[in-house]
């Protein structure tokens, strides 16, 4: 029997890799994203050897839409049958007041956060509704909830996102495809070591008196609505640590 096809940005780490991870484990073949070609090769590997499942590599930077165009249309006719496609990539760099940032480290969270996916779910979806099957499925955030200090743009990122998600569910309410947007809050990965600027000490501190959630925790939440019926669509989920309470960064216990 023909496996079912997950795309996956932003793949190599964080919760992009525990969802590679967890669909691989429920036997599903993988299209692996990132920009980082070394650490996708060493995750093909694995998980092929485990899982005895398949995966794609390709690499690209969702900022560089002709590359996404290009990497699309290179894949192999047997690999075009998209039926999860999980809009993962994101980050932030720093947490500076919106009057004191960087404005082309912005344009890189912008870029990747909103056009990035953006980009991902234009090109992908017209397939998913010809073969009338299809789930999209947008890592958001608890920061699209609600600004917090230092979050100014990350969160209006995440609040893009949820509009997004929410527009583009109502674009196909008359269609049998679904759409999705999963919304953790502290998850202990890389992501806050760069928007801590490379500061692993301060990223730490982060999480100081929390057990934060790993990319796992969020990716068995996304395998929930990717496995439900298909007459039920997860809309929204809001996920966090057990300690914490709201998106407010600096609210959290320690
Ligand atoms: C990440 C969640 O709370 O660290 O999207 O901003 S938080």
């Amino acid at each position: 029997m023909k496996k079912n096809t997950a795309l996956i940005t932003g793949a190599s780490s964080g919760i992009g890799e525990g969802c590679a991870r967890k669909f691989a484990s429920e036997g599903w073949n993988l299209i692996l994203n990132s920009r980082s070609l070394p650490k996708l090769e060493e995750l093909k590997r694995e998980l092929e050897e485990s899982y005895k499942i398949e995966v794609f590599l390709l690499p690209f930077d969702v900022r560089n839409r002709q590359s996404i165009n290009a990497s699309l249309e290179s894949l192999p006719e047997e690999w075009q049958a998209i039926d999860v496609l999980i809009n993962n990539a994101g980050l932030v760099i720093g947490v500076d007041k919106e009057f004191e940032g960087n404005l082309d480290e912005w344009d890189i969270v912008i870029d990747t956060n909103i056009k990035g996916l953006l980009a991902m779910t234009r090109l992908v979806v017209p397939g998913m509704l010809e073969r009338g099957r299809g789930h999209i499925i947008n890592i958001g955030s608890i920061a699209g909830e609600a600004a917090y200090p230092g979050g100014s743009v990350y969160c209006a990122t995440k609040a893009a996102v949820k509009a997004l998600s929410d527009g583009l569910r109502i674009d196909l309410v008359d269609t049998p495809l679904r759409v999705t947007n999963v919304k953790p809050g502290m998850v202990e990965t890389n992501f806050s070591v760069i928007r801590y600027r490379g500061n692993k000490d301060v990223a730490d501190d982060f999480y100081k008196g929390i057990r934060p959630l790993t990319g796992e925790d969020v990716a068995e939440t996304v395998w929930f609505a990717a496995s439900a019926p298909p007459h039920i669509q997860i809309a929204e989920v809001l996920i966090m640590p057990t300690n914490q309470a709201t998106g407010t960064i600096s609210y959290k216990k320690n």
